[in-house]
């Protein structure tokens, strides 16, 4: 089918754009940039980048193959891509205020792969937040490499108010002796008590890992207590509140340095990716800004005030509300499971996740909850005062979401796309 799509002269003029050459690609890059703009989009770990970050991803750096570092190259034509790695490193040590970082990872796993690569032999003991009760995957749950290949030992929240129980880590860390203590994760909707981690890693002789994935922009911003000075190893995607390309970054102190580069490269990845690295230093950048202060306090307020009117509606959040740019929801007292709401919701151009609540009784693929975060809507500017229409919706739409009532679901869809119009997003002509 693509075949019929794609020009004839494709591969004697490379120099036409994607509309000209490929209009099947080019309609489903089209229908998702629409998609994007058309819907409310409250997926925790997803933003909109900037138009410059774009222009970054999309330039010739994807050419340059360049295993190694800077100044220490397998390949030779580095004169630029040292200078943008270098780049992307200082303003990496000079945000979070780190002695090290390697900006090379290609994502999240891979970069907390290369961190178990760089600290721990297979079959050491580690420890991290189960993933029902709010942790990633690799932080040692047993279907990843993480949980299968090292003795993994999980904590996980109170049952009574969902948060982490600092005396619990303690206990197991000390009767465990990790390697590596892993904190942070994808649904928690605290702070996360780096020092009180800290502590318990330096009692139990193991090093603290914090991945700040999630909150990596509200770290930056000052509107999350930092990790540094607590965790000597930090890992964090940089495409979430971070809001640059999709990647990851490891940061550390100098002691770590050197184990966590040879664990990237050569360990376990060839040729870092040029052009994301490239995007990668201009959304840190960006994140150098006070606009960007700006931004991550108000995806907190936006959260809060979300979460807020929620909690009106009779919704029953995890923790009782949050800390951040996540608010995690237990539908079970309205008597839907996640996964329908989650679809109804998408029905109605409000994009949100399924997810699993503490103790969740149900399945992970048809759960109790969903997930639900800011920094995307923050992005195109909403502030406090339009969240309480966001809960109504999401109130009206999950009430229908066994039946599938179709009027509710197209009239709040109708209201959205209204709603979203003077809130453009980069990469899509407003219309
Ligand atoms: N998939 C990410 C998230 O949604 O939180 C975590 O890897």
């Amino acid at each position: 089918m693509t075949q019929t799509t794609v020009t004839e002269t494709t591969l004697t003029d490379l120099t036409r754009r994607l509309a000209d050459v490929d209009a099947e690609i080019a309609r489903l890059v089209d229908d998702e940039g629409r998609r994007q703009h058309d819907s409310i989009r409250l997926i925790a770990s997803e933003n909109y980048v900037s138009q410059a970050v774009m222009d970054a991803t999309a330039s010739v750096l994807t050419n340059k193959y360049s295993e190694g570092y800077p100044g220490r190259r397998y390949y030779e034509g580095q004169q630029v891509i040292d200078q943008v790695e270098t780049v992307a490193i200082e303003r990496a040590k000079a945000l979070f205020g780190v002695e090290h970082a390697n900006v090379q990872t290609y994502s999240g796993s891979p970069a907390n792969l290369a961190v178990y690569m760089a600290l721990a032999s297979p079959g050491d003991t580690v420890m991290g937040m189960a993933l029902p009760a709010g942790g990633h995957l690799t932080h040692g749950w047993n279907v990843s490499a993480t949980g299968k290949w090292f003795r993994a030992v999980q904590y996980g929240v109170r049952r009574e108010d969902g948060r982490v129980d600092l005396d619990e880590v303690r206990e197991l860390a000390l009767a465990e002796r990790p390697k590596l203590i892993f904190c942070g994760g994808t649904a928690i909707p605290r702070t996360i008590e780096f020092a009180g981690f800290a502590e318990i890693a330096a009692e139990a002789g193991a090093v603290l890992v914090a991945d700040i994935a999630h909150i990596a922009g509200l770290v930056a911003g000052g509107a999350h207590p930092t990790p540094v000075g607590h965790a000597e190893v930090i890992s964090t995607t940089t495409h979430k509140t971070l809001r640059g390309p999709r990647g990851a970054m490891l940061m550390s102190t100098a002691e770590h340095a050197k184990a966590l580069d040879r664990a990237v490269f050569p360990g376990l990845q060839g040729g870092p990716h040029n052009h994301t690295t490239a995007a990668i230093a201009v959304a840190l950048g960006e994140a150098a800004t006070a606009d960007f202060q700006r931004y991550a306090h108000q995806i907190v307020a936006n959260a809060k005030e979300l979460a807020a009117a929620l909690v009106e509606r009779g919704f029953d959040l995890v923790t009782g509300g949050t800390d951040n740019h996540l608010i995690l929801v237990d539908l079970t007292s309205k008597g839907v499971g996640g996964k329908p709401a989650a679809q109804a919701l998408d029905r109605a151009a409000i994009e949100l996740n399924y997810n699993s609540v503490p103790f969740d009784p149900r399945k992970p693929f048809d759960p109790s909850g969903i997930r639900i975060g800011t920094p995307a809507v923050t992005t195109r500017g909403l502030t406090e005062e339009h969240m309480p229409q966001i809960a109504a919706w999401i109130d009206q739409v999950v009430a229908v979401a066994e039946s599938g009532d179709d009027t509710v679901i197209d009239r709040v869809r109708a209201e959205v796309g209204e709603f979203v119009k003077p809130f453009p997003i980069p990469g899509w002509p407003t219309p």
